[in-house]
């Protein structure tokens, strides 16, 4: 059983702790400004929230299953600079009988942004979502902990995705952590519908025209179980089906990119890509959120 992410959050603010103080003995340079701060990248436009490729250069580090321990390996995308501080990060699942590669795109998409994006394999396919929460916690463990990319990772700052029952997972593993700053189920598919003690904040992604996890029967009775003193959305896209999220989608990225700016990042310059809610149509069929979101 890895080291719960409440403890690493206390070794590693401590280390953080540390790192100032050296910073600030040695005198700040300008490469080590900001990196105290947060925010990261140019000020956002409805463009470059939009643009499938965003200002950080993206690699990756791939996680070979055997090297994994409570999930199935994966892939990480990350901002391949060493200028600008930590960043945030996710963990995302795929959906039953799903691969990395059927949510994959969407790891250089957040990367470019200014994130680090882990995209695992699960234990087997047809894992359930309680298991698909576990094995979120675990790679952010391993993200953080013993990851190549460790050093880049900000353990303060980091959150769960998933796809349909890796959605599901996201809010067991949100439910489990609630030090979690960001969740984002898309096309959720859980057969518990009723999270009033989830505290994490929590932007749900739905499609209009889902046969598999019919909005009315997750997304939606979901997010009206979700507590109103948690930060909170929902996004419908318009005439979308449950598998939407398996291929890029500028709604869903821009979406995404702003809630994790926003929670992960506490990047207000984000706020107006949340709040007010945008109106109805277009890509857009059903909309609500919890403004403002502080
Ligand atoms: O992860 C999913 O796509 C869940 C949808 C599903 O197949 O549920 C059947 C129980
Ligand atoms: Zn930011």
């Amino acid at each position: 059983m890895p080291r719960s992410i409440t403890a690493r959050l206390r070794t590693a603010l401590a280390a953080t702790a540390a790192v100032l103080l050296t910073t600030t003995a040695l005198g700040a340079g300008p490469a080590q400004a900001r990196v105290d701060e947060t925010q990261r990248g140019p000020d956002p436009t409805p463009a470059s929230v939009a643009d499938p490729e965003g200002e950080f250069p993206v690699a990756t580090s791939v996680v070979p299953r055997p090297a994994a321990t409570g999930f199935g390996g994966g892939t990480v995308y990350y901002p391949d600079v060493t200028d600008a501080g930590t960043f945030g990060a996710v963990a995302l699942s795929p959906g039953f009988t799903g691969l990395q590669s059927s949510v994959a795109w969407l790891g250089p998409r957040l990367a470019s942004q200014g994130f680090v994006v882990f995209v695992i394999d699960t234990l087997t396919l047809t894992d359930r979502p309680a298991s698909r929460g576990e094995q979120l916690a675990a790679a952010l463990t391993y993200l953080t902990d013993v990851s190549e990319v460790r050093e880049r990772v900000d353990p303060e700052r980091l959150g769960v995705m998933g796809h349909s029952m890796g959605g599901g997972g996201a809010l067991a593993a949100a439910k489990a952590n609630p030090e979690l700053k960001a969740a984002i189920p898309l096309t959720v598919w859980h057969d518990d519908t009723t999270w009033p003690y989830l505290t994490t904040p929590t932007l749900l992604i739905g499609a209009q025209a889902d046969t598999v996890a019919p909005v009315a029967l997750h997304s939606e009775p979901i997010y009206a179980s979700l507590p109103d003193t948690t930060a909170k959305a929902y996004v419908e896209l318009s005439g979308a089906s449950h598998f939407a999220p398996n291929a890029p989608n500028t709604t869903i990225a821009q979406y995404s990119i702003a809630w994790l700016k926003r929670f992960l990042d506490d990047d207000r310059r984000y706020d107006g890509f949340l709040c007010p809610t945008p109106p109805v149509g277009g890509a857009i069929s059903a909309v609500a959120a919890t403004c403002p979101l502080d």
